[in-house]
């Protein structure tokens, strides 16, 4: 039997199946790479809700296996030489049950540095930038009066959905022809960054042509929907 309780979140977080992969994490778009990713795989796990109304990602127990307090975070049972091993970063997850299981990221060393090098975008470009954008148009930062924080990140989002339409041009993927990490990491702040951000028009979405084909695209594969809502909101 499996033995989880050297790990202190699961005192709160209590798991019924010890022998899966533990998934803390809430579907915004980085616990939703690792949510998405799970289901493509097709590894056994156990979603836990870490709910921010009640700021469970600051929590003691959420804190000791992620010191930065943020989803998503994860425990596998079976690790490197079978034991646990926990991790936090949502780059470092992907990477991790990519290797794991042989599966989304090429097998040839190059292919494999491709892969890395999108989701290394992804992590330091497209997740911040977006994010914030977002955080100004949507959320508190909409209210201040003075628009050039909010412009610096809508130009910085422009250019960097003009690298990936240029990326994608001719290609399904980020990768070419193989869905990948990269686009893994990927779907869910672009799908954010026209829904819940509502910046459409403010971006001017439709000019990405290459990149609302790829989303559309991603959107359509059944794994990512089933993502997309895991672990299920209260
Ligand atoms: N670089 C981290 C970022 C994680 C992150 O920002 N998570 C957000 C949700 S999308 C979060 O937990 N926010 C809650 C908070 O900051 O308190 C990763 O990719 O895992």
């Amino acid at each position: 039997m499996t033995d989880l309780t050297s790990f202190p979140i699961t005192q709160r977080w209590p798991a019924r199946h010890p022998e899966r992969i533990q998934l803390y994490s809430l579907p915004t778009p980085n616990g939703v790479k690792a949510s998405i990713m799970l289901e493509e795989t097709g590894l056994p796990y156990e979603p836990h809700l870490v709910d921010f109304a009640t700021d469970d990602q600051k929590s003691p127990e959420f804190v000791s296996l992620n010191p930065n307090g943020k989803i998503p975070a994860m425990i596998d049972p079976d690790g490197p030489g079978g034991e646990p091993i926990g991790l936090f970063e949502s780059g470092a997850i992907l990477l991790y049950l990519a290797d794991k299981t042989g599966k989304f990221i090429p097998a040839d060393p190059a292919g494999r540095w491709h892969a890395i090098q999108w989701v290394m975008f992804q992590m330091g470009g497209v997740g911040p930038m977006l994010g914030q954008l977002g955080f100004f148009n949507k959320f508190a930062g909409k209210d201040w009066e003075d628009k050039r924080p909010r412009d610096r990140y809508l130009s910085e989002t422009k250019r960097l959905l003009g690298v990936m339409d240029k990326q994608l041009e001719g290609r399904d993927w980020f990768l070419g022809a193989d869905y990948s990490i990269a686009d893994i990491s990927m779907l869910g702040w672009v799908r954010n960054l026209i829904g819940f951000y509502e910046a459409r028009e403010l971006v001017g979405f439709d000019d990405y042509g290459n990149v609302a084909a790829w989303l559309e695209r991603g959107l359509a594969r059944p794994a990512v929907q089933r993502g997309l809502g895991i672990p299920a909101r209260p």
